[in-house]
């Protein structure tokens, strides 16, 4: 499968992928960011969302099953095998069972989103992503009205899953998200990045992308997705609840115990990665906004 990622990409390929990118989705996610900058032009507003190279978005990391160091996943996620792939969805549907993740993307609309990225560790990047709305696969299943939430499994399978021979989580690596925030159309599985088959490094063949909220929310290689009426216990807030919440919505007022997070550390500028701003809600305020309507986000972060 290496053949699929050690592609390297040149301007003219970025500049041409660029056309193909949905203009609404690119205005809604750049809305606050030119606001906030004091630019007021479409161009200023398709600038300040200007993805990060391939070799960024594929060479740093976080996907702990293939270790902790930022380059281990491109390293050693060669190694996975994503051919054949199963996806478990059960709990509250009407319809569940093991889809084939073919069969999943020969009835799903796949679109290029282009999202901005921020990590709680504080550093960020924008990433020209193809996927579904998880919506739609939601729907395929059949969400019952006693659904609250939406329960996420990464695949344990340590035998190609270097990181996992380790106890530095307490595998299969656990996410959740709230009914009303997974069905938001912000909410996505990527399939794909620069419009090719995403690489293993980054989640393949089927990962999560939550724009709004830290990147630890956005779970990798997905095995199963289950609909239930209880918050789900994700993997870093049973590792550290003081640090790491359910929720995670980005928020530059509420600062993680050991650092601030008020501000970013851009990927890709080499020794002189800018800091820049944070976004509330990592610059999707306008849309996502009233899902937390009366909510302390202090108290729930
Ligand atoms: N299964 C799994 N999913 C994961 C992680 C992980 O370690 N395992 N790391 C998370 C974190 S902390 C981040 S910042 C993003 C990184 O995604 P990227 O490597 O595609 O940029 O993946 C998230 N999803
Ligand atoms: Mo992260």
């Amino acid at each position: 499968m290496a053949h699929r990622w050690t592609n390297t990409l040149t301007h003219e390929d970025v500049t041409s992928e660029r056309l193909f990118l949905n203009r609404r989705q690119v205005m809604a996610g750049a809305a606050a960011g030119f606001g906030m900058a004091g630019l007021g032009t479409q161009a200023a507003a398709e600038e300040a969302l200007e993805p990060n190279s391939w070799e960024d978005i594929t060479e740093y990391n976080n996907f702990y099953e293939f270790g902790t160091g930022k380059g281990d996943p491109a390293a050693y996620a060669e190694a996975l095998t994503t051919d054949p792939w199963t996806v478990t969805i059960d709990g509250l549907v009407d319809r569940p069972g093991d889809y084939d993740f073919k069969d999943i993307m020969a009835r799903m609309t796949v679109e290029e989103r282009i999202y901005r990225f921020r990590c709680v560790e504080a550093w960020s990047m924008v990433i020209p992503w193809n996927g579904f709305e998880l919506a739609d696969l939601l729907e395929m299943a059949g969400v019952k009205a006693e659904a609250k939430f939406v329960r996420f499994e990464t695949l344990y399978r340590p035998e190609e899953m270097r990181g996992q021979k380790y106890r530095t989580i307490d595998w299969p690596y656990v996410e959740g998200l709230r009914l009303d925030e997974a069905l938001h159309p912000l909410t996505i599985m990527a399939t794909g990045i620069y419009g090719k088959t995403i690489p293993n490094q980054n989640g393949a063949p089927m990962r999560l992308v939550v724009p709004w909220k830290y990147g630890f929310k956005s779970i990798k290689s997905i095995v199963k997705i289950t609909l239930t009426d209880e918050e789900p216990i994700n993997t870093w807030k049973a590792l550290q609840a003081s640090e790491y919440g359910f929720y995670a919505n980005v928020n530059p007022e509420v600062d993680h115990p050991r650092w601030s997070q008020a501000s970013e550390r851009k990927i890709g500028g080499g020794l002189f990665s800018p800091r820049v701003p944070t976004l509330k809600f990592n610059g999707y305020e306008e849309e996502v906004a009233s899902l937390y309507e009366g909510m302390d986000l202090r108290a729930n972060f």
